[in-house]
């Protein structure tokens, strides 16, 4: 039998009462999954009308707790599979806990249940490439990977087909990490700044989420980015929790012990006693310092699995993912680049950081709650004309003329406020000049209008695509 730990769960949930809660991407295949192993599934969602996506779940035995009451009566059930949008720490779920309701949810399936070996990454900027590179360095290498997790793929109900010799490589959020309770084989932290402060109760909360990916870790390795301040508060907790893994760091400014790192025009990796070049870094395709960090983090994952030809291949070759400083279009002259996810400030000021020279940033959007204080430097100093829309735009405006007086100056960037996309690119493809770069990279989340951050990438990309 290639699967015991699976064999085992799929007896003991047979039969059982299952309240999956939130209908989305991440459960819409693991209710089918548990219908197919026998549970008796109620869904259950704040909506009161589910959409196309869920169509295929109305021919299946399944009982519906749709609009306002959706988490009534939780405590009668043996499991409750919570989605990643809805906090652990929601009333209703603590009282079914309290009742001895076990609290599930589809990655933490995963991590329990699967039979090979698992590599986790997560952190607040960089994340989606860096665990896109890692799964391209192991599949160039040979492997058979199953890359999924935050990045929108639910592998939970692909566990039948996962062998022992497989490598699953999954990016996780703060979400997914809050209530896992078992820790991947090798873990990655690329860097922490505030985000989601809507979400979690405190900073602090968010920080100690992330710990979540090496915390219940045993003889693994912890990958962490020796240039960011966070970086400490794990290394201490790692001592405090006696957990007895080999610690790796990354860096884009400092030579490092045991890790990757950037060396007179190479990015180089030491490990186990071994220096080798992987690449010269005008080698590399992806664009900006922020993207050499995501290729040291995933390198540090991974070397010494995959040997350095795979990851030297990858990194002269990949451009990068859609809707990371994704250039998509040259029109007379000018870039249009598509940076959607650039959900927080501190993704944008990576992004604005790649330029050399100041550019026309099309930013604001859904209000997470968290500080723009910081980003009104970085928009004087690598700006020229920010074209601002959505709920943030008061508060991306309000940082930047706080700088504006603070550092004393008179000239700025121009700032223009629209209500629409469609106003803001016309706009700037009104003012933009042959080797003008113009950069969607809004430092918010997208849900005021959008979806989701892809939604409003293609939406932007059609626009410009229409000029
Ligand atoms: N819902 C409720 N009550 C709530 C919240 C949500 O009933 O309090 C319902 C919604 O009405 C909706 C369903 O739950 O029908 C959606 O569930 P969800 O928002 O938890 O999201 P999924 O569609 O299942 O997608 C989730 C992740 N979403 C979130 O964490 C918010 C996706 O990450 C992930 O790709 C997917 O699982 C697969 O694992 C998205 C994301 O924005 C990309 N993540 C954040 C980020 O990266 O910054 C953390």
């Amino acid at each position: 039998m290639n699967n015991l730990k699976l064999e085992k769960f799929k007896q003991e949930i047979y039969g059982k009462k299952v309240a999956v809660i939130g209908i989305g991407v991440s459960n819409i295949p693991a209710i089918e999954y548990l219908n197919s192993l026998g549970a008796v599934i109620t869904a259950c969602d704040k909506k009161i009308k589910l959409g196309d996506e869920c169509s295929k779940l109305f021919d299946l035995n399944l009982s519906f707790n749709l609009g306002e009451n959706y988490l009534s009566d939780l405590t009668s059930y043996d499991y409750i599979l919570r989605s990643p949008g809805i906090k652990p720490f929601t009333k209703e779920l603590e009282e079914a806990k309290d009742k001895g309701v076990q609290i599930i949810s589809e990655i933490e399936l995963l991590v329990s249940l699967c039979p090979c070996k698992i590599i986790g990454i997560t952190g607040s900027d960089g994340k989606t490439t860096t665990t896109t590179l890692v799964s391209k360095f192991l599949k160039e290498a040979g492997f058979n990977v199953y890359l999924g997790g935050n990045i929108g793929i639910p592998l939970f109900s692909k566990l039948d087909k996962i062998n022992k010799n497989d490598i699953v490589v999954v990016e996780l959020s703060s979400f997914q990490l809050m209530s896992m309770k078992e820790s991947p084989t090798i873990s990655c932290i690329t860097n922490i700044s505030p985000n989601h402060l809507d979400y979690h109760r405190s900073f602090e909360e968010y920080v100690l989420s992330k710990a979540n990916i090496f915390l219940h870790q045993k003889n693994g390795i912890i990958v962490l980015n020796a240039d960011n301040n966070f970086t400490t508060q794990y290394l201490n907790l790692i001592k405090l929790n006696n957990i007895n893994s080999s610690v790796r760091k990354f860096s884009v400014i400092d030579k490092v012990k045991e890790g990757v790192y950037l060396d007179k025009g190479y990015i180089v990796s030491n490990i186990n006693g071994k220096y080798e070049e992987i690449a010269k870094i005008s080698d590399v395709k992806l664009v900006g310092i922020h993207n050499l960090a995501n290729i040291c983090a995933a390198a540090s994952c991974v070397i010494d699995i995959t040997g350095t030809d795979a990851i030297t291949s990858v990194i002269t070759t990949f451009r990068g993912v859609e809707h990371r400083m994704e250039l998509f279009r040259t029109i007379n002259g000018v870039n249009w680049y598509n940076d959607s996810i650039g959900t927080s400030p501190a993704r944008t000021i990576a992004g604005l950081l790649s330029f050399d020279d100041k550019i026309i940033l099309i930013a604001g959007g859904y209000d997470k709650n968290i500080p723009y204080d910081e980003i009104g430097k970085y928009i004087i100093d690598n700006v020229k004309i920010l074209i601002l829309i959505g709920k943030t735009a008061p508060k991306i405006e309000k940082a930047v003329l706080d700088e504006k007086l603070k550092q004393g100056i008179d000239n700025i960037c121009e700032i223009v406020n629209f209500s629409t996309l469609e106003e803001c690119v016309t706009y700037a493809n009104n003012i933009s000049k042959s080797g003008d770069n113009v950069v969607l990279s809004p430092a918010s989340a997208s849900f005021d209008m959008y979806k989701n951050f892809e939604e409003r990438g293609d939406y932007f990309k059609m626009l410009v695509n229409n000029i």
